[in-house]
């Protein structure tokens, strides 16, 4: 496979509605694509990065950095043509391990050259990462409002979609009221789960442990991203399942994290571990533990969204994903629409992510294109 280079995009999407979290409130996404072209195919990959560093120490403007400086030279050198010529995407986070971290950037471009690789071969992303499903089921997120009444009609509306699980954002002040409303509107029988992007601290156990009697499926990282033996130590005064995120950046921090009993469920997110070869690391590592794992989301437009349904296809993607329909998030996705149907998502067959941004509408919400020729 020879690479001629790779096209760094700039889109700026509007959100249907005010996504509020712990870390802040989105109204908009400016995301970062790649495209990778070779002399076969062309390859797309999206950098999940959000634009302040409020979620992860990334954020776009650092990403495209770091790209530009030295990630892209990097895979352009004669020693990183000559390994992508041998082995294609597989050999793309092995020459980027000398630049530390960064794996935002480091997935987003391994995505786009594995995508032209497989568009390259006819070969789905689906069958490249070992998926057993031709569709997963879909969970949403539901952000934090302003009221309880206000939450409750938003958590309707997805349940009458059809939405198969749902995830309450919370954070100190907006925790157990939430929570119970909307079991004691919705039943008991409603999946359920919570999520504190790193808003408590451990001095908080007694109050997290009041959760315990909503039957949650998990409560996804109370603690903050470092603190991986205050999970541990929480997960001992807590019944309901520890699920860890943001502390997950790696294989190698998923299995440290497993060893010390962090967690008890991983949220695997292919942009925040460095790519979805990793993501696959990840899950293995995962169900040889016999840990259940679940796809998580960032936002994504058709192009991420399709390569996460590939990715929750694995045999250890025992719980529902945060993939939810485009117009959970987007009027108009830059990608023909990711649909929701009897509460799932179909699996893409084609070719690569199966999925490629719609010309006129990818140059609609264009901010800024550069070519970076190899
Ligand atoms: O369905 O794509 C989605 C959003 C799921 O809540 C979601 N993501 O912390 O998991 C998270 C949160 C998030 C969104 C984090 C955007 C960072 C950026």
């Amino acid at each position: 496979m020879k690479l001629r280079g790779i096209e760094l995009r700039r889109v700026s999407m509007p959100l249907v509605s005010p996504f509020r979290t712990s870390f802040g409130t989105q109204t908009k996404r400016d995301i970062l694509l790649l495209k990778a072209v070779t002399d076969d195919a062309e390859g797309w990959g999206e950098c999940v990065a959000l634009a302040d560093p409020l979620y992860s120490s990334e954020y776009v403007d650092s990403q495209v950095d770091v790209l530009r400086r030295f990630l892209l030279p990097k895979l352009a050198s004669p020693e990183g043509q000559a390994a992508i010529a041998r082995s294609g995407a597989a050999a793309v986070a092995g020459l980027l391990h000398p630049f530390k971290g960064q794996r935002m950037a480091k997935a987003a471009v391994e995505m786009a050259i594995l995508d032209a690789e497989l568009r390259g071969l006819g070969r789905s992303f689906g069958r490249e990462l070992g998926a057993v499903a031709d569709r997963v089921p879909s969970g949403v997120s539901v952000g934090i409002y302003d009221s309880v009444p206000q939450l409750l009609t938003v958590v309707q509306g997805f349940l009458d979609a059809g939405y198969v699980r749902i995830k309450l954002k919370i954070e100190p002040g907006w925790d157990l009221v939430p929570v119970a409303a909307v079991r004691e509107r919705f039943g008991a029988d409603v999946p359920l789960q919570v999520d504190a992007n790193t808003a408590y601290t451990l001095r908080d156990a007694r109050h997290l442990a009041k959760l315990d009697e909503f039957d949650l499926l998990l409560i996804e990282q109370p603690l903050e991203e470092e603190d991986v033996l205050g999970h541990a130590a929480l997960a001992r005064q807590m019944a309901t399942p520890i699920c860890l995120d943001e502390s997950i950046v790696s294989a190698q921090t998923a299995a440290a994290a497993i060893a010390l009993d962090a967690c008890q469920i991983v949220n695997i997110k292919p942009g925040r571990v460095g790519g979805y070869l990793e993501a696959r690391r990840i899950h293995d590592l995962a169900a040889a533990h016999g840990l259940a794992v679940w796809c998580g989301g960032m936002l994504e437009t058709g192009i991420g969204r399709a390569a996460n349904v590939a990715l929750a296809a694995l045999p250890g993607f025992t719980l529902p994903g945060d993939i939810s329909a485009s117009d959970r998030f987007y009027q108009t996705d830059i990608t023909e629409p990711i649909v929701m149907a009897d509460g799932h998502i179909a699996v893409p067959a084609g070719p690569g992510l199966g999925v490629t941004p719609i010309p006129e509408v990818l140059d609609a919400v264009t901010t800024s294109a550069e070519w970076i020729p190899f």
